[in-house]
């Protein structure tokens, strides 16, 4: 079989099995950019290959501002250190959208204190410090980052301060 055969016949294979699917009763459409978000992800990669290029961002639906509505946080990865590809372009920092309660996010990472460059790689979120208000650690190449929640809409990176 030659190269060619085989790719049509993969593709052939694939679009029998996208026929044959069922009806789930819903339809997903995609809405990223009408509700908003527009996040880019920077893995880095600049040829070196390196295991942390391979994988997403983290993401986290957290109610910050406790208005009742989920807000979405995507962690964001950095240039490798001497392979900046635009010296005097925008960092890639995480992204903190918050809800508009009408099916759109505004980017508030700026005034919430969490444009913040660093590689990282996962979230988690937990009232670490029991106030009521969700707090953010950032999982990242290097050193990990946790955020505080003042709960008047912005964070403090406590990183050093809790140990
Ligand atoms: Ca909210
Ligand atoms: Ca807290």
């Amino acid at each position: 079989m030659t190269r060619r055969g085989f790719l049509l016949g993969a593709i052939s294979a694939g679009a029998s099995r996208a026929a044959a699917r069922p009806d789930l009763g819903f339809h997903l459409t995609d809405v990223t950019g009408a509700a908003g978000i527009d996040f880019h992800h920077n893995s880095g990669a600049f040829g070196a290959k390196y295991l942390p290029e391979t994988m997403g961002p983290g993401c986290a639906f957290l109610d910050y501002d406790g208005d009742g509505w989920l807000d979405i946080l995507i962690v964001n990865g950095m240039d490798w250190p001497g392979h900046k590809r635009a010296p005097k372009g925008p960092r890639s920092t995480m992204c903190l959208y918050r809800n508009n309660r009408n099916g759109t996010f505004t980017d508030v990472t700026e005034r919430a204190g969490l444009a913040v460059e660093m590689y990282g790689m996962g979230v988690a979120i937990a009232d670490y410090n029991n106030d009521g208000f969700p707090d953010i650690l950032v999982t990242a190449v290097g050193q990990n980052r946790l955020f505080q929640n003042t709960g008047r809409g912005h964070f403090l990176d406590v990183t050093e301060k809790a140990g």
